[in-house]
């Protein structure tokens, strides 16, 4: 694994020597505690007003713009109490890849078992997803599970379903099977986070609940990742330098929902999703 970096101010929300231990060795770790109850319901019913106010069908991409769209938002991708143990997995220097939003709500929707490195295109996999629950996500809810140790592990082949329930942009799934018994399921509280290492197998099940399960879900990685797919893939810098400008940086937005913010968000959704849903290299 990285360094651990030694310019964590004392006082910063970091991880303990066990938690560092723990992700090297099982590729995640979980829970803790990031938001309180109040700031969760915040960030829920922002959410919830960027997707009422977003025309029909396009719900997704609005959520997934919010860093690029509105002040808060970006604000938010740099709170120490997320990216401070980022960095103590990551090491100092970071970049917000990206966000996304996994929610399920109550019904069959699921998430085959994969790793994320086989996609994203980002090279080295020094790359750690910050999952934040903003509503309960108890085991009734379908939480993450993982299988541990398996980011030390190679990649696995993944083929694509495309199955219609499943919350992948291309229902990836790895081919061979994964071991119900040997996974962690990773219950988490509203305001609660986990962290996930890029390669670490991973998916979940259903959520049988009476609420929408909220997961908000960052994708943080050193400055020195490249993205291999596409040219011109964006990102945000959250902590300390970014000697290396591999990717284009994203602005604070000036204008929350403002045209130039939305037009920036358009294009780099076009990026994104040929990064996302292409294999050949640019
Ligand atoms: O939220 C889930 O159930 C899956 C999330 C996931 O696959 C991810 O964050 O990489």
């Amino acid at each position: 694994m990285q360094a651990i970096p030694s310019d964590v101010p004392p006082s910063a929300p970091t991880l303990t020597g066990a938690q560092r231990e723990a992700f090297e060795r099982d590729g995640f770790l979980f829970p803790i505690p990031v938001f309180s109850a109040a700031e969760t319901r915040t960030l829920r019913r922002r959410l919830e007003v960027a997707e009422a106010e977003a025309p029909p069908g396009t719900e997704r991409a609005a959520r997934q713009a919010l860093p690029i769209t509105h002040a808060w938002a970006w604000d938010l991708v740099h709170d120490p109490r997320i990216v401070e143990p980022i960095a103590a997995v990551l090491g100092p220097n970071l970049l917000l890849w990206s966000m996304d939003w996994f929610i399920k709500e109550p019904g069959p929707a699921f998430v085959t078992y994969h790793q994320d490195a086989t996609y994203w295109g980002l090279e080295p996999h020094r790359v750690a997803t910050a999952w934040i629950a903003l509503s309960d996500a108890g085991v009734e809810t379908g939480p993450m599970r993982f299988v541990p140790g398996s980011h030390r592990g190679r990649l696995l082949p993944q083929r694509e379903t495309y199955a219609e329930n499943n919350l992948l942009s291309r229902g990836q799934e790895i081919t061979e099977q994964v071991d119900a018994a040997g996974t962690v399921l990773a219950p988490l509280a509203a305001g609660e986070m986990s962290i996930h290492h890029v390669r670490v197998i991973h998916g979940s099940d259903p959520n049988r609940g009476q609420d929408r399960r909220i997961g908000m879900v960052l994708r943080y990685c050193a400055t020195n990742v490249r993205q291999t797919k596409v040219r011109g893939d964006r990102a945000i810098l959250v902590r300390s330098d970014d000697a290396h400008q591999h990717f284009e940086p994203i602005p604070r937005p000036r204008t929350d929902g403002g045209e130039a913010e939305r037009r920036l968000a358009r294009d780099h959704g076009r990026t994104r999703r040929k990064a996302l849903m292409e294999d050949a290299a640019p």
